[in-house]
Parts: C-alpha cells; sequence; structure tokens
C-alpha cells in the first residue's frame, strides 16, 4: 500500500466509441483522477464529463461480479453464483447442443455499438464456431454510411478533422455532445476559430446551430430531400468542381438530368427550410474547397437511408472533396493484420450466401444481422431458426426498434447467455449472466476496424474486481472450449499481440507508443483509381441491376405518409451525459440528467396544455411512454424529441427495471424496413402527445 498517485496514459473507452488521450492518476489499485491528455492527437487535452466520470464504473457497488445462472423462471431476477469453468462449460454445451440440432447457424452472436477488441474476436468466434449470424445493430449505425461508401467510390468517406476546411458541413451531427467515432468536438471547434465557416442541418438548435452561418432546421427524416435539393441547385448552376467530374465520376449525365426534378422549392415543402435558405447553402458547399461534410447517425435511422446517403457522396464528389485533405477522406491503415484475418473468414466461406439477411435480399457487403430480421429467425423460423444466443457489450431490449418484439424473442430462444458489467434488462432474460471487466481492467485496442486509419492503446491500469473477466478472455476461452483449442491462444494477450505484430512489435511495445497510425495520403485514386467495377465514383451505381439496387438516388415520400390522427412528428439525439441505455447507475452522469425529458415547443405544450416538467405520455402507433416535458423553442412546434435509451436501474429487476416505462423504442417499428440495410424509422414518425 502506498499513499503516492500514480499517472499514467490510455485512451478514454466505452462511454462512446472513444478516442479521447487521457490521463489516469492511481492509488491503491484505484482510479483516484482522470484528466484530458494535451498530447492527444485526437482531443489535445478535451475531456468531456462521461470521461470524467469513468472511473466510477469500475467501482460501483451493484457491479456483476461473478458468473450467475438463473434460478426459476426466465425473467423473474433469481440467480445463483457459479464459478467461471462451470459458466463456460454449460454454455459451451448449450450451444453445442444447439449446433448438433440445428446446424451452428441457429446460434446468434450479438454485439451492441462496437466498444473494442471484443466486437471482432466474437465474429472471429462465430466464424470458427460456423455460425454466419453475427447481430450487430449496424443497421441503424454505420453500416448505410460505410457501405454506400463502399459501392459508390470503394471506401468510407470520414470527415477529416485534422486539415483545415474552408467550410464543414455538420449534416445530422452533433459532434459537442457525442464526438463521433473519434472525431473528437475540440479539433473541429479549433477550425471554427480560425474561420471555418459551418453549416448545421438540424431539427433542434444546437449548441453548434447558434453558432453557425446557416441553421437549416429540417424536418426530421428529409435529409434525403435536402441532398438532392443540393445536388440539383450544384448541378443546375454548374458549381461543381468539372475536372473531377470530367475524369473520376461515371454517371454524371444520368444524376443530373434524374436531379433537375428537385429544385428547392419543390423540396422545400417537403423538408419545410426556405427555398433561398438551401440554394444559398449549397453554393457555400459547392463554393468554399475543401469542405467536409460531417454526417451524423439519425441520416442511418429511416428507410430511405440508402437514397440519403448515396446523394451526400455524390455531393461530396461532385464538389472534388473526396480524398483530399479537409475533405471527406479514405483513411489509410496502418501496417497491421488486416480485419479478414483477425475474424478467420477464410474458415467461414459461405457466410455471405448463408447468414439470415442474404434471404431477406439486403446490399452486397453487408455482413451483420439487422436486429429485425434476427427477431425474425427467432420468432418465426425465417428464413431458418436460431435458438441460443450470446450477447455482448448490447441491451436489445432498449436498443432494437419495437422493443415489446424484442422482449418476445428474447424470451422464446432456448438459451441465451449475456456478457455485461451491470445487470440491465436484457441480462435480467439470460439463462446466464458473465461479469465483464471493463475499460482500465484489462488491455485493449480501440478503433480497429473503425475505418479512420489508426488503432489506440488502451492498457491495463488497475486490477479487475473479484471475478470480472475481460470479454477477449471470456471469448477466448469459451473458443478453447467449444472449438479447436489451436485457433485459440494461452491467454488473450495473444489476440492483441496478433493485431500489431505486422508493425513488428508486440502489445507491450504498442501501449508504449499509444497508437498507431499511417502516414497522411491523399487523392490515392489519381495512382489506382477508385475501387469500384469502373475506377471512378458511381454517382450512378454500374452493378446497380445485378445488386437490386436504385442506380440513382430518389426522393420518394416521408418516412412514414401523414397521418391526422398523430399529427406531431418524433425524433431524438443522443445525450452528452449518457451512452444510449447505459449509466444511468452511475451517480455523477445521473445527477445531470435525473429523469427522461421530452422536448417540446412552448406553442405546442401550451396547445396540449402542458407545461414544464409535466409528466406526458408519447404515443405512435406502435405504442406509448412516459416521459416529463422540457419546453423549449430549440425544436419546431411540430417536432417532439423524446429521450432515448431510459430505464431504470434504481427499480425492481423482477419488473426488468421498467423497461417499457420511457424506453423509446417502445415507440418505433419494424414493419416498414429499409431493402439495403433493413433499417427501421427511428427517426421521422408520427406521434401525438398529452398529458399523463
Ligand atoms: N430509437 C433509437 N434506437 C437506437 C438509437 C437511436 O438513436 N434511437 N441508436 C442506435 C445506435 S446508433 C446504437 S450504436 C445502438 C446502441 O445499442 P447498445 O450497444 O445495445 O447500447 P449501449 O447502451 O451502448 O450498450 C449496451 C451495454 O453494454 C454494456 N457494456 C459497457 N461496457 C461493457 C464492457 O466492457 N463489456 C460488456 N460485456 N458490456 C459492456 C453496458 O453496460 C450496456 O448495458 O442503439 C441503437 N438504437
Ligand atoms: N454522449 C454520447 N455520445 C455518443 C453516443 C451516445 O449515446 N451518447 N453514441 C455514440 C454512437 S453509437 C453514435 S452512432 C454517435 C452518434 O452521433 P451523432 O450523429 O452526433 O448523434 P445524434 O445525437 O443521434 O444526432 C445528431 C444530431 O442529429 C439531429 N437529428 C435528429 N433527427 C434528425 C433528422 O431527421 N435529420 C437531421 N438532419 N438531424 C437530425 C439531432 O438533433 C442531433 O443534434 O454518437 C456516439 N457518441
Ligand atoms: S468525448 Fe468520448 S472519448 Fe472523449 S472523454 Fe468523452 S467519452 Fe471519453
Ligand atoms: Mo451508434
Amino acid at each position: 500500500m502506498t499513499n503516492k498517485v500514480s499517472w499514467f496514459k490510455t485512451h478514454c473507452a466505452r462511454m462512446d466509441h472513444g478516442g479521447c488521450a487521457i490521463q489516469v492518476g492511481v492509488k491503491d489499485n484505484k482510479i483516484v483522477r482522470i484528466k484530458g491528455d494535451p498530447d492527444g492527437f485526437l482531443n489535445r487535452g478535451y475531456i468531456c464529463p462521461k470521461g470524467i466520470a469513468s472511473a466510477q464504473r469500475l467501482t460501483h457497488p451493484l457491479r456483476l461480479k461473478h458468473p450467475l445462472k438463473r434460478k426459476g423462471a426466465r425473467g423473474e431476477g433469481q440467480w445463483q453464483t457459479i464459478p467461471w469453468d462451470e459458466a463456460i462449460a454449460h454454455i459451451s454445451e448449450k450451444l453445442q447442443l444447439v449446433k448438433d440440432r440445428i446446424g451452428a447457424k441457429g446460434v446468434a452472436f450479438c454485439q451492441g455499438m462496437p466498444k473494442g477488441l471484443e466486437h471482432f474476436v466474437l465474429i472471429r468466434l462465430a466464424n470458427v464456431f460456423g455460425s454466419p449470424n453475427v447481430v450487430v445493430i449496424q443497421d441503424v449505425c454505420h453500416a448505410p454510411r460505410e457501405i454506400s461508401g463502399l459501392h459508390t467510390c470503394g471506401f468510407y468517406p470520414v470527415a477529416d478533422f485534422h486539415h483545415q476546411s474552408k467550410l464543414a458541413m455538420l449534416w445530422a451531427s452533433n459532434p459537442t455532445s457525442t464526438n463521433e467515432e473519434g472525431q473528437i468536438c475540440s479539433l473541429l471547434l479549433k477550425q471554427i476559430k480560425r474561420g471555418t465557416e459551418f453549416i448545421v442541418i438540424d431539427p433542434r438548435h444546437t449548441e453548434l446551430a447558434a453558432k453557425a452561418d446557416y441553421w437549416l432546421q429540417i424536418r426530421p427524416g428529409t435529409d434525403h430531400a435536402l441532398a438532392l435539393a443540393f445536388l440539383n441547385v450544384i448541378i443546375s448552376e454548374k458549381r461543381f468542381d468539372e475536372d473531377f467530374v470530367n475524369h473520376w465520376t461515371y454517371g454524371f449525365d444520368e444524376l443530373a438530368e434524374h436531379v433537375n426534378q428537385y429544385p428547392p422549392e419543390k423540396m422545400s415543402q417537403v423538408t419545410w427550410i426556405p427555398a433561398d435558405k438551401i440554394r444559398e447553402s449549397a453554393r457555400r458547399y459547392a463554393a468554399a474547397r475543401p469542405a467536409k461534410i460531417v454526417w451524423g447517425n439519425p441520416l442511418e435511422q429511416n428507410i430511405h437511408t440508402f437514397d440519403t446517403l448515396r446523394a451526400l457522396i455524390c455531393l461530396m464528389a461532385i464538389c472534388g472533396n473526396l480524398d483530399v485533405p479537409g475533405g471527406n477522406i479514405h483513411a489509410n491503415d496502418p501496417r497491421i493484420l488486416g480485419l479478414g484475418k483477425f475474424v478467420r473468414a477464410d474458415l467461414l466461406p459461405s457466410k455471405r450466401t448463408e447468414m439470415i439477411h442474404a434471404h431477406h435480399g439486403t446490399i452486397p457487403k453487408m455482413m451483420t444481422v439487422p436486429p429485425a430480421f434476427f427477431r425474425k429467425a427467432i420468432l418465426s423460423g425465417e428464413p431458418y431458426p436460431v435458438q441460443a444466443a450470446y450477447i455482448q457489450c448490447a441491451n436489445p431490449l432498449l436498443a432494437y426498434a419495437d422493443s415489446r418484439q424484442t422482449h418476445e424473442a428474447m424470451m422464446k430462444l432456448d438459451f441465451l447467455a449475456v456478457s455485461d458489467i451491470f445487470m440491465t434488462p436484457t441480462a435480467a432474460l439470460a439463462d446466464i449472466v458473465l461479469p465483464a471487466a471493463t475499460q482500465f481492467e484489462f488491455n485493449d485496442i480501440g478503433h480497429y476496424g473503425l475505418g479512420h486509419g489508426y488503432i489506440l492503446a488502451r492498457p491495463k491500469i488497475v486490477e479487475p474486481p473479484d471475478e470480472c473477466w475481460p470479454d477477449i478472455k471470456i471469448l477466448n476461452e469459451l473458443g478453447k472450449s467449444l472449438t479447436s483449442s489451436e485457433l485459440w491462444y494461452d491467454t488473450y494477450e495473444g489476440l492483441l499481440d496478433a493485431v500489431v505484430a505486422p508493425a513488428e512489435i508486440n502489445y507491450n511495445q504498442f501501449a508504449i507508443c499509444g497508437y498507431l497510425k499511417a502516414d497522411d495520403q491523399f487523392r490515392k485514386y489519381e495512382a489506382s483509381g477508385f475501387a469500384t467495377k469502373t475506377g471512378k465514383v458511381e454517382l450512378s451505381l454500374s452493378q446497380a441491376d445485378k445488386f437490386h439496387l436504385a442506380p440513382l438516388p430518389s426522393y420518394d415520400g416521408l418516412p412514414e405518409s401523414e397521418d391526422p390522427e398523430y399529427p406531431l412528428i418524433l425524433t431524438s439525439a443522443k445525450s452528452a451525459y449518457f451512452l444510449h441505455s447505459s449509466y444511468r447507475w452511475l451517480e455523477k452522469l445521473r445527477a445531470k440528467q435525473p429523469r427522461p425529458q421530452t422536448l417540446i415547443h412552448p406553442q405546442t405544450a401550451a396547445e396540449h396544455g402542458i407545461g414544464e416538467n409535466d409528466e406526458i405520455i408519447i404515443e405512435t402507433r406502435s405504442g406509448h411512454i412516459t416521459q416529463f416535458a422540457r419546453v423549449t423553442d430549440k425544436v419546431h412546434p411540430k417536432v417532439i424529441y423524446a429521450a432515448y435509451g431510459w430505464w431504470f436501474p434504481e427499480g425492481k429487476i423482477e419488473d426488468l427495471y421498467g423497461w417499457e416505462k420511457s424506453n423509446f423504442n417502445m415507440l418505433t417499428s419494424t414493419a416498414k424496413l429499409g431493402p439495403e440495410f433493413g433499417t427501421p424509422n427511428l427517426k421521422g414518425i408520427n406521434c401525438i402527445v398529452r398529458r399523463k
């Protein structure tokens, strides 16, 4: 025991996608202080409230600390503690039973928001076991951006935060709260200070909207209409980059003719944005080079996501902003093990045709099962039954659209194992619950596989409590027990060493250097073309027929057609203080936002007799929930922002912690899905509100 505080460097993680370099003060195996590291190349000293509070996760008295086995009926909340070897043996036996009975594909491996290396170890386990079904919530998070990118220009065009842009267009993105994928807002704010103009396209008057050169208060769910109007203006007024268009695009004439039908005046009626404002901001984007589009997650949360993202990539391309410094770039990977090799894709060559969603005709390159199709397989055996699931880092009862159906599906499974750090409504339905070690408690790698061109070291700083194991270790042990042990490692660190081995270092050396990043290289297409069939940016998709895709992006309506009985439009934004459904049990963060709040315009509140802090009911065709009114003119009178991700860890386990009461996904449905990614409508839903 010593009284001295020792300081360690690492990167913040698992409070969002992670990324900030931080300094961690430790005394007696306990973290006593966390601060931003000025040397961090992603954050330059920045840290957010979640990062500061993150050590509290480790010492929370209610944290899961031992493997648990269900006693009594599913969801009753009765558990017995069991040793790890029994937990591993039991899970292996149950999964093997399903494999013997209906085949390996009857077992699903589920991951929530990618949080660390365990995401890829899970895919590896699925491949080695023989199941093509890795269920990840990518249908509403990143798959649409990444895969639309791959089909259109051969890469995932990420906004370059490391080179100054003349203009940044924040399209459905709120980096001051979300710092998505390590795109930490401090770098963007610095650029703005140095003169980068910026446009914010958001239904809500956010912190950045208040400072923006243009704020376009869009009707939720109509981003495809707006993006097409931008294309219309830029093409009809010949404000595009002619040289780039002539040399590097395919299908420009078709696109030009096609977008004739989307003039700002017409799209203004759909988007509620004045036509002049659309025109002016489109001109600004076209004139300012380089410009980046910081595209956010709501663009992936309605059935038209493919049209929206296709139109945005066309915009980036015709304005000459693809793969240029300060534009939307193709980040180079450092010398590390390729994903395909790490996950042993070679062991399951039939995956593409066998995975559940292949039977629903989703877009090529979509490699994880959309949750709506996963549930359908459990509930109706389409295209074949799924009877067991292993879930890690996820809380599907809150995160998947249509929570009631998720509940039904979980209840129907023959076997469910969940790994988490805390008991959740989903874990409460499991047969086995595993206590995971988390950030600071094990060696981990951040940002692997995210497409931003670097990986971050997250070395172990303190010992995990009691029997908590890192997910990577759990999976490595499960791998040895369930599959051929020679495909796994003596200790989980073998997996980490494998990732960095091509850089001719081991994990410990990597931890000392802190990160690996390739040298910047831009306009790589000049040497090798774009990685598409035509070698160009495919404004019109050359393989559209073959893949059953629309060749050109279109506007064919609202996410839901107007419904006079539900005249208001529902959307949401992520809270700055929580990660999705996580951490409402952390007192420091909960104190910042104790209750689920719904934003409602003063005029609308008055019309409905609703006052500040009143308990209100929000209702859609799919269900209703209660939250508390926050009356504010930051939202449009016709738009309602309900809080998302709410359950009540202070509640009772036998009630599944009040999972239905305020849960946004009680209001969503999977009856209508976008055909490319299986995406449901989470934004732009018809609703009504009333006082409770
Ligand atoms: N209506 C609606 N639905 C949405 C969204 C929306 O905006 N609106 N957003 C969608 C998006 S973008 C995403 S990414 C998903 C997120 O969906 P999820 O990933 O399912 O949600 P989270 O709350 O991030 O994480 C789930 C669990 O991970 C646990 N956890 C944290 N750290 C660890 C760890 O180290 N190990 C283990 N084993 N568990 C850990 C947490 O305790 C938590 O219970 O939700 C999607 N669903
Ligand atoms: N604090 C915190 N940080 C997070 C997360 C979290 O839960 N909490 N989640 C992480 C994850 S997994 C993700 S995917 C990212 C998401 O990161 P972001 O994309 O930045 O997140 P959101 O808050 O969902 O949405 C951004 C903005 O879009 C606006 N918006 C809502 N509906 C619409 C619409 O229909 N059109 C337009 N144009 N705008 C709309 C919202 O008002 C909000 O300001 O954040 C990551 N970081
Ligand atoms: S922005 Fe994200 S990575 Fe940075 S401190 Fe906050 S939670 Fe951690
Ligand atoms: Mo996400």
